[in-house]
């Protein structure tokens, strides 16, 4: 086996977003483009020399490709050993947890999550570090820089090593270890949730929908639910991993799932409804006709965990990121504990974790997770939500309907402008910004505007700032819109826009939300002049 150092150059645009490195696969797919970056991130972390490294992906196309060519590059840059699912699998939840549980130099996960997969898709690369979560900005800012000056990498010229079977090989002086994907996730599961109240509940009659999307959850969910906790055989659907994710976009949403939407508010409805995305840190909740939206699952998770033995104790702290609905902070004030609010991106929890501040985490784009690993966590989320059921014996419809009676209902929702003219998208947001003197005071129909600024955010824990973390827009009424330019788009601008409005009359709890959205949503689009600046009518996707 020989050992090459390659000369290379830079190559522009290698800058990791909100996770990671997203870009088309035939981008990645150019000569040098996934070496010269696989390179920069050993370089940005200091080097590979002794190291070990967990490697896994989603299973999209290309996947075993670019493990292949880490693997060789790991090797000839002198790491001891790299840990890696077999077949190349690990979900981003597992890949977090293994990360941990074998105490590692931190890993190597190949997703681009809920983005399609494919040669003419998408395809992406980011490093975790030692606790288990996504590089931190100062990480991610050194690899970066390492992209911008690279002039050489190193790689093994060697045959593939075979992912496929379990066990310990070599790649040169590198040990290889093929592991399970599965196993010590589902064990990990096993240890903070109540199985046996769960599988009561199925005995009984219980039935539920888990939608995989073709993606990488098919293997774990049906371990879990079908082979540990008895669940019908049929509970899990599309479970098998296909490199292009069956031709569909894996994000679970009621858009793209609406095949699960449509079997959860038709006639012959499961009790429970579930799906999660490419790389299974994400989820989407639905009971029988009633769509849980992501921002009440985590306050609703919040509430409850307790009925779980891994959360028996309580919560330290509840950390969401600014664009989430403040429903959470409701459930923290009434429990006396401390509520974080912080910039879009897992990243930002991993301080707040690792220093005990925060029990549980999530976002609005139906990421929930908690302190047992620090990645957001698909799975977790719905077996969270079956203990809860199992231990109330409501359904997801009455447990919603006791929430919002209890702390009122933060009528919530996003809609996403995608693949928007980049410099239109940037102009909507600096004509804002121009605006944030003048706007105080102004009104649009009905509501006036109390506040208008960009959100930036101070880490409590290491007292870094991350700034331009979105535009925040509140008004009199108590309701508010932020926006912001997507960090894992890989064509043209998507501009996100979160429209919120507290309701606290126990008798307007229950409109849909974008009726009861309707003042907010018009005050949104005035104050950004979207239509005018994009050309655009109306959002591609509302969630
Ligand atoms: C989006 C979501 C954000 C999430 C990120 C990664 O980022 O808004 O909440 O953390 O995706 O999720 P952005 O920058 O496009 O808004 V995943 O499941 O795609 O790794
Ligand atoms: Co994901």
């Amino acid at each position: 086996m020989t050992q090459h150092i390659v000369k290379t150059s830079p190559i522009d645009g290698q800058k990791p977003g909100t996770s990671g490195l997203r870009k088309k696969t035939r981008v990645f797919m150019q000569p040098h483009y996934l070496e010269n970056y696989v390179q920069s991130i050993f370089d940005g972390i200091g080097g590979m020399r002794g190291k070990t490294l967990v490697v896994g992906g989603d299973g999209r196309y290309f996947n075993d490709r670019a493990i292949q060519v880490i693997l060789r590059m790991a090797a000839a840059n002198g790491a001891a050993a790299c840990i890696v699912g077999q077949g190349g699998i690990l979900s981003t939840p597992a890949a977090s947890h293994l990360i941990r549980l074998r105490g590692t130099d931190g890993g190597l996960i190949l997703s681009a999550s809920h983005n399609p997969g494919g040669p003419d898709e998408d395809f992406g690369l980011k490093y975790n570090g030692p606790n288990g979560g996504p590089a931190t900005e100062g990480v991610t800012d050194r690899i970066f820089a390492r992209t911008t000056e690279i002039d050489e990498y190193r790689i093994l010229d060697a045959t593939d090593v075979d992912l496929n079977s379990i066990g310990d090989t070599s790649l040169g002086d590198m040990r290889v270890e093929i592991v399970d994907p599965v196993t010590d996730y589902a064990a990990l599961m096993e240890s903070l949730f109540d199985f046996a109240a769960i599988r009561a509940l199925f005995a009984n009659g219980f039935r539920m929908r888990f939608d995989a999307m073709h993606a990488v959850t098919g293997p774990y969910a049906t371990e879990i639910l079908e082979n540990r906790l008895d669940a019908p055989k049929g509970t899990v659907v599309n479970g098998v991993p296909s490199p292009d994710f069956g031709g569909g976009h894996p994000d679970p949403n009621p858009i793209w799932a609406k095949d699960l939407m449509d079997a959860m508010y038709g006639a012959d409805a499961p009790d429970f409804g579930a799906a999660s995305d490419g790389d299974g840190d994400r989820n989407m909740i639905v009971g029988k006709g009633s769509y849980v939206s992501p921002s009440d699952s985590l306050a609703v998770l919040a509430d409850l965990a307790h009925l779980a033995p891994g959360y028996a104790k309580g919560l330290a702290g509840i950390a969401r990121s600014m664009p989430t609905s403040a429903a959470a902070d409701r459930v923290a004030k009434a429990k006396g504990i401390q509520c974080y609010a912080t910039p879009t991106g897992w990243k930002f929890f991993g301080n707040l974790l690792d220093d005990g501040r925060a029990t549980i985490c999530g976002e609005e784009s139906a990421g929930t997770g908690s302190d047992h690993v620090r990645e957001k966590d698909g799975l977790w989320a719905v077996l969270l939500w079956l203990n809860i059921l199992a231990a109330t014996g409501k359904s997801v419809a009455e447990l919603m309907r006791d929430h919002w009676a209890r702390y009122g209902r933060n009528y919530y929702s996003r809609h996403d402008y995608e693949a928007v003219d980049t410099a239109a998208a940037n102009q909507v947001m600096d004509d804002m910004r121009a605006a944030f003197a003048t706007l105080p005071g102004q009104s649009f129909g009905p509501l006036t505007v109390e506040s208008a600024e960009e959100f930036a955010y101070d880490d409590p824990v290491d007292g870094s700032r991350s700034t331009g973390q979105g535009i925040m827009v509140g008004f009199t009424s108590g309701g508010r819109v932020m926006y912001r330019l997507s960090g894992t788009g890989t064509e043209g601008a998507t501009l996100r826009v979160y429209l919120e409005q507290l309701e606290t009359d126990p008798q307007a709890v229950e409109k849909d939300a974008q009726m009861a959205l309707a003042e907010v949503i018009s005050a949104a689009d005035q104050i950004a002049g979207i239509r005018q600046k994009t050309g655009r009518d109306a959002p591609d996707v509302i969630t």
